[in-house]
């Protein structure tokens, strides 16, 4: 009988951990049941400690995984929800465009990242439902994005209601993270070729410590790929 097939590729490039923050009731399970489910809804179910859905984008011609957690934006829920900024790769912060303290507390929500995340994290501003009248409008646009070049980050106006700007946000921050992953990729493809130690890269991130390896070499690489990382 045939030896049994090494591990199976997984069926993307790279797994992307994002993570939404924010006051409570500024549509951050609204944008990402947009995103996820291209659905949205008016009636107001506040998350509860934390939630996370999967969408895989095509970027580059390369497969991205999004592993999307939603947080509870409640006070009651901090504990548990600041133990995710740990793993994620990229932060959307969002604020709503009618509620100025949910604006003004975007820098708390930040202060909350330089504490908790990653010193590497990806962020991008979000000023949600842009689709309400103008005269409801609290924040006008010009001062979020004074806020967002303030920290030098990305920003964008969205409305989960209207899908205005919301495929946008994810694909910005996709495509930024999945730069900063190739760049370290070639930079790590540049180690094997000096220690013979493989590159996971292609590997579900989250099972790395699963992959069986040998004396620095992971046989579950395909045999090509092998020999190229020893070449
Ligand atoms: N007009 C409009 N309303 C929105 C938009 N996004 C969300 N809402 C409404 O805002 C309310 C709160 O949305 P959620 O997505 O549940 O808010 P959240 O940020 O997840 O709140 P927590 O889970 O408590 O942190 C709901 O009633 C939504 O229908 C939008 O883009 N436009
Ligand atoms: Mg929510």
């Amino acid at each position: 009988m045939a030896a049994p097939p090494a591990r199976a590729r997984a069926d993307y490039d790279y797994l992307i951990k994002l993570l939404l923050i924010g006051d409570s009731g500024v549509g951050k399970s609204c944008l990402l049941l947009r995103f996820s489910d291209g659905s949205f809804t008016t009636s107001f179910i506040t998350t509860i400690g934390i939630d996370f859905k999967i969408r895989t984008i095509e970027l580059d011609g390369k497969r991205i995984k999004l592993q999307i957690w939603d947080t509870a934006g409640q006070e009651r829920f901090r504990t548990i929800t600041t133990a995710y900024y740990r793993g994620a790769m990229g932060i959307l912060l969002v604020y709503d465009v009618t509620d100025e303290s949910s604006f003004n507390n975007i820098r708390n929500w930040i202060r909350n990242i330089e504490q908790h995340a990653s010193d590497n994290v990806s962020k991008i501003l979000v000023g949600n439902k842009a689709d309400m009248d103008e005269s409801k409008r609290a924040v006008p646009t010009a001062k979020g994005q004074a806020l967002a070049d303030e920290y030098g980050i990305k920003f964008f106006e969205t409305s989960a209601k209207t899908n205005l700007n919301v495929e946008e946000v994810f694909f910005s921050i996709a495509r930024d993270i999945k730069q900063r992953l190739s760049e370290a990729d070639t930079k790590s493809e540049v180690v094997v070729r000096h220690s013979s130690f493989t590159k996971y890269t292609d590997y579900e991130a989250d099972t790395r410590s699963e992959v069986p390896s040998s004396g620095g070499l992971n046989f579950s690489l395909p045999y090509t790929d092998i020999m190229r990382n020893l070449s």
